[in-house]
């Protein structure tokens, strides 16, 4: 998507050796994509097919930034999605036509926790925001993760998160 992002002498695209973080691609369901998005919420169920489909209309759409993380050397080299997230753009009429950024499903394979690729994915589709102009960039996360989004200064405000739930 055009953007470089360091943080403590890291690179975005190879954090570690053999960890890189890019786009998502249409062979991301065989490296176990959805088995990541599975340990942030109910994933239902997803053929490679819909995920697929749903890719496709994402691209179309033209308003969405998956991530991913992938552990090139795992599965005999053949790869591995250990982490995602996603940036989503809103097209307003307020604040003179500006955009709002939403970060989303952000998630990372619990056996490769604790490296900071959380922090990475979350610094990139912050910084993409920022460099796409949004006039502001929100998420809503568990009550336990706000001192995480809290490290790239999402702050709670005023307003409360409601939801409908069919
Ligand atoms: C979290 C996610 C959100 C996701 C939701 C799913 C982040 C920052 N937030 O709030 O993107 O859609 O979980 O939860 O990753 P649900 O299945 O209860 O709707």
């Amino acid at each position: 998507y055009g953007i470089k992002f360091e943080s403590n002498g890291l690179s975005p695209c190879k954090p570690e050796p053999g960890i890189i973080i890019r786009p998502l691609s249409t062979h991301d369901f065989d490296k176990g994509f959805t088995n990541v998005l599975s340990q942030l919420t109910r994933l239902g169920d997803v053929s490679k097919k819909d995920f697929l489909d749903r890719f496709q209309g994402m691209q179309k759409a033209g308003c969405y930034y998956p991530l991913v993380v992938e552990d090139t050397e795992a599965n005999e080299g053949q790869g591995k999605i250990v982490g995602t997230g996603t940036l989503e753009i809103e097209q307003k009429f307020i604040h003179s036509c500006a955009l709002r950024g939403r970060v989303e499903e952000i998630v990372i394979d619990s056996e490769y926790r604790g490296r900071k690729f959380g922090k990475l994915v979350l610094g990139l589709v912050t910084a993409l925001s920022k460099k796409l102009n949004c006039y502001k960039t929100t998420l809503e996360c568990k009550v336990e993760n706000i001192p995480f989004y809290g490290i790239f200064n999402y702050k709670e405000d005023s307003e409360k998160f409601m939801q409908l739930r069919f």
